[in-house]
């Protein structure tokens, strides 16, 4: 009789297990999502292969995403963390084409390698929207439109701002914290500081190297700069504001004061980076708005209904300079 009960049980068990599984799959990462045949009910099912979590900034663009389109009932979302990896995004997105999605998002990690599945995705007749970052190919009909931002402008007005702040006549020495190498927010980022700084030969960047758009990654690499040239550095740029925070915490480690000794220039406009800001220690915040979902759930709805939509759909953006810019702005910061 006992026995009986126990096989029973086990056996409940197992069939609930086997009926799990039958209701998912498992995507690239071996984290678990929704199976779904696309266009299940009306909805229209979207594909969005992220990157990761390594900064402020994604976590709150994953946040709007999921909140717009998760919780909508015109779509069905099929969410893909790659944890870093290209590869990962690569299999997410044969895994969306499987799957027959209707629209495949991707936040690509890297700007190249990414020709031959994107191919295969307009083989399958599915459209890609890009998101947040940029990618190069020679066939731009490999994409239907990119929803981000101009990261070369937010390095020129990065660059324009901090010669307004020391003055042009003064210049100084400027150490970089690169985002993750390969990705476009790093690339144009680089690009457009060194655009801006370029009539003004006394501002000086006398060090560069990647911090992967991580605090910890960018708190290293300062570490590295300080030791070797600490009492040299007058600035320091980071392509985000998580790498910025970890400098903040080298600097402050070194018995220096950022925002004073040493300035601090990043890009995003997180909350932390805005508290920051508010202690005074740091000085020229660029924003970069993570809030795509909206953007993303009309882009989506229009292209379904076949009307064209935009190559570049961009986003409104501000700079802010110094304590009292950053007080005033922090209780309505959203993100
Ligand atoms: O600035 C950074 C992130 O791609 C625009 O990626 C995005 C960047 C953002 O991790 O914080």
């Amino acid at each position: 009789m006992f026995k009986l009960k126990k096989v029973s049980i086990s056996l409940l068990v197992f069939l609930m297990a086997i009926s799990i599984l039958a209701g998912c799959n498992s995507n690239t990462n071996g984290k678990t999502e929704k199976a779904s045949g696309g266009n299940k009910g009306g909805k229209i099912v979207v594909g969005f292969s992220q990157i990761g979590a390594e900064s402020g900034w994604r976590t709150a663009e994953t946040k709007s995403i999921k909140e717009t389109l998760g919780n909508s009932p015109d779509f069905e979302l099929k969410f893909s963390d790659a944890q870093q990896k290209q590869e990962n995004q690569i299999k997410a997105i044969r895994n969306f084409i499987a799957q027959k999605v209707d629209v495949i998002a991707l936040a690509p990690v890297v700007e190249t390698g990414w020709e031959s599945i994107l191919k295969k995705a307009r083989d399958a007749k599915i459209p890609v929207i890009l998101l947040d970052r940029g990618i190069k190919v020679k066939d731009e009909s490999l994409y239907t439109s990119f929803i981000g931002s101009d990261f070369i402008l937010e390095g020129e007005n990065a660059a324009k701002e901090l010669i307004n702040l020391i003055g042009a006549d003064k210049g100084a020495n400027i150490v970089e914290l690169q985002g993750t190498v390969g990705a476009s927010a790093a690339n144009d980022r680089k690009t457009g500081f060194a655009n801006g700084l370029k009539d003004n030969p006394n501002f000086k960047i006398i060090k560069s190297q990647s911090g992967d758009f991580t605090r910890v990654k960018g708190k290293e690499v300062m570490e590295a700069f300080l030791k070797s040239d600490g009492k040299n550095i007058d600035v320091v740029y980071a392509h985000n504001d998580d790498m910025a925070i970890g400098a903040i915490q080298a600097i402050e480690e070194y018995g220096l004061k950022p925002g004073e000794d040493i300035k601090v220039v990043s890009i995003d406009g997180v909350k932390d980076a805005f508290e920051a800001a508010v202690q005074g220690k740091t000085n020229i915040i660029v924003e970069c708005n993570p809030l795509l979902g909206p953007q993303l759930a009309q882009a989506v709805k229009d292209l379904k209904a076949g009307k064209e939509i935009p190559r570049w759909i961009k986003t409104e953006e501000s700079v802010f300079v110094g304590k009292e810019a950053a007080e005033e702005a922090l209780p309505s910061r959203k993100y």
